[in-house]
């Protein structure tokens, strides 16, 4: 249970007397309704200096969630050492009851599902649908560790000595720095965290700075499924500050693990940290995920795919699509297709208009930074199809639902004659926009999709068997679809990519326990004396077996 030791009320309706379905509701009144706090060691704490940060609806900008703590470096300090003291007890704990703890969780999500789903569309603005999806995801995330709970298995090894038996063991590795972008605000916390206390560490959570409140919630959750105090820390901040001071605070030794998923220089970054202290560190990095449409394939069938990894989410998922590589002899039929589509696309507030395909930018910083490397494809001279920048009232597309001026909306963009030469192939642009290159045949096509620094995900739309397995075996990808969207992972499959994409660390599934914990050998040696391993061992030479053998002739 947490513990209110904040004292604060301020005329704002407090976070644990809030119900769920309060905190759901919009809040059109432009100041916040909710007072927000990191959650340490159990305990309600505002920043130590007092600075907070507002959370905003980015569909309804004067919906305000509420304020929460701008953490400093010594309220991350504070967390670190919260969690460092609740490891022995954690580890301690017997596996299939931290497995209950964390199946209790996923039940409560369940129970408050529709209310988290609320949030988390009135917090980023996704629509009702992909929220479910996103809370979806951490309740099966936490079902599936639930069980892992109860095996957490090592092995036993045959020794090479008599009266001497081996052991491998799964161990916790320690305080475990947890940092996520905002666009799955529910489902990537969990991924980490979940294997993460299942394997015995304790957490430090870093909320992303757009979606507070849904942490706030998250972790209250947690704490109420029966989770021991100071096992998950959360603390808020906006800026690099207090995501910088936990990577910092790997330099001084109090952090055994940094998980993180973002941008592809902020994990370099991180991974030097980690890496000149010997952390380890899991990193999810960016993609400029590849989709290639043959001509065999389902045409309509490879538009839906298409469509939906280029504008679903706005294009804020990191397995969005981004290169759209089309066969030449199939490319005006598609682009027809395509294109009528995304000029049909229905955008808005999910909360008050039904069937959007997507909502506004995640905050204002993800639609300021969209605009400025949508600019790249303008300095390539691709060939701009569709797309005019940011909506407002006197510039939107005609299915555009709603006051514009309200939040903060992009039209959906494709780029074509996109060749490989042009810095928009490469680049992650992270919102609505497809760039579409044109392939001469299927090795031209394939070389195209692992031209890009990136290799996250990947799709093949073909009908032709040996084409798909070509592609399946030729491409430098984590995950791939065959006739499928470059979206959509499941929970127990491993998540992650290769080359800029990450550092070959997986999320999900029986895969991700190798990244929180490490495996210890014991070896129990019965025989009451000492017998050196390789040195005592008794030798079967070829010549006594052959002579052995020649005995038997
Ligand atoms: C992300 O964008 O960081 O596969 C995660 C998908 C989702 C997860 C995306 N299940 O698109």
């Amino acid at each position: 249970m947490i513990h209110d030791t904040s004292g604060i009320r301020r005329g704002m309706v407090h976070v644990l007397e809030t119900g769920f379905e309060a905190m759901s509701g919009e809040n059109p009144n432009g100041s916040p309704s909710i007072r927000g706090y990191n959650i340490v060691n159990g305990e309600l704490r505002e920043a130590s200096d007092g600075g907070t940060f507002e959370s905003r609806n980015p569909a309804w900008l004067v919906d305000c969630l509420g304020e929460f703590p701008q953490s400093t470096k010594q309220d991350v300090r504070d967390a670190l050492h919260a969690a460092g003291d609740a490891f022995p007890g954690w580890a301690a704990t017997p596996a299939p009851t931290r497995g209950q703890i964390i199946g209790n969780m996923g039940r409560l999500l369940m129970k408050h599902k529709d209310d988290i789903v609320r949030v988390e569309t009135r917090e980023i603005g996704k629509t009702l649908k992909e929220s479910a999806g996103s809370v979806q995801e951490a309740i099966d995330t936490c079902l599936f560790f639930q069980s892992e709970g109860r095996r957490l298995y090592g092995q036993t090894v045959n020794s090479e000595l008599p009266d001497k038996e081996l052991f491998t063991y799964r161990r916790p590795l320690g305080v475990c720095g947890i940092i996520n972008a905002c666009n799955f605000p529910a489902a990537v916390p969990f991924w980490k965290m979940i294997p993460a206390i299942m394997c015995g560490n304790t957490c430090v959570w870093k909320s992303p700075q757009d979606a507070p409140l849904l942490s706030f919630m998250l972790t209250r959750i947690m704490h109420e499924a029966g989770l021991p105090n100071g096992v998950i820390n959360l603390v808020h901040g906006r800026g690099s500050g207090a995501g910088q001071y936990l990577v910092d605070a790997v330099d001084e030794g109090l952090v055994n693990k940094i998980s993180f998923t973002g941008s592809t220089p902020v994990g370099k970054m991180i991974g030097e940290t980690c890496g000149r202290n010997l952390v380890s560190c899991s990193l999810e990095l960016g993609g400029k995920n590849p989709l290639v449409v043959m001509p065999s394939a389902n045409l309509d069938n490879a538009v839906e795919g298409a469509y939906w990894a280029g504008f679903g989410t706005a294009g804020q998922r990191c397995t969005s699509l981004g290169n759209l590589i089309l066969h030449e002899e199939i490319y005006d039929e598609f682009m027809s297709k395509f294109m009528s589509k995304v000029e049909s696309t229905r955008i808005g507030d999910s909360m008050r208009n039904d069937d959007v395909l997507y909502g506004p930018m995640l905050s204002e910083k993800y639609a300021k930074d969209f605009v400025t490397t949508l600019g790249i494809c303008e300095m390539d001279g691709a060939t701009k199809l569709w797309g005019e920048g940011i909506i407002t009232e006197d510039n939107k597309p005609a299915n555009f639902l709603g006051d514009a001026s309200e939040g903060t909306y992009m039209w959906p963009h494709v780029y074509a004659e996109v060749t490989e030469d042009m810095r928009c192939f490469h680049e992650e642009i992270f919102g609505p926009v497809v760039t579409v290159v044109k392939a001469s045949g299927f090795d031209h096509a394939l070389h195209l999709a692992n031209a890009s620094p990136y290799g996250l995900s990947s799709a093949c739309y073909t009908n032709d068997r040996l084409e798909a397995y070509r592609f399946k075996t030729g491409i430098k990808a984590g995950m791939t679809g065959i006739n499928n969207s470059t979206t959509g992972a499941e929970a127990h499959l491993p998540f992650g990519g290769v080359k800029g994409s990450g550092n070959g660390t997986r999320e999900s599934g029986i895969w991700v326990i190798e990244s929180y914990s490490y495996w210890h050998a014991v070896n129990d040696e019965l025989s009451g004396k000492l017998q050196l391993a390789q040195m005592d061992v008794d030798e079967i030479r070829i010549e006594k077996a052959e002579a052995d053998y020649s005995a038997l002739a």
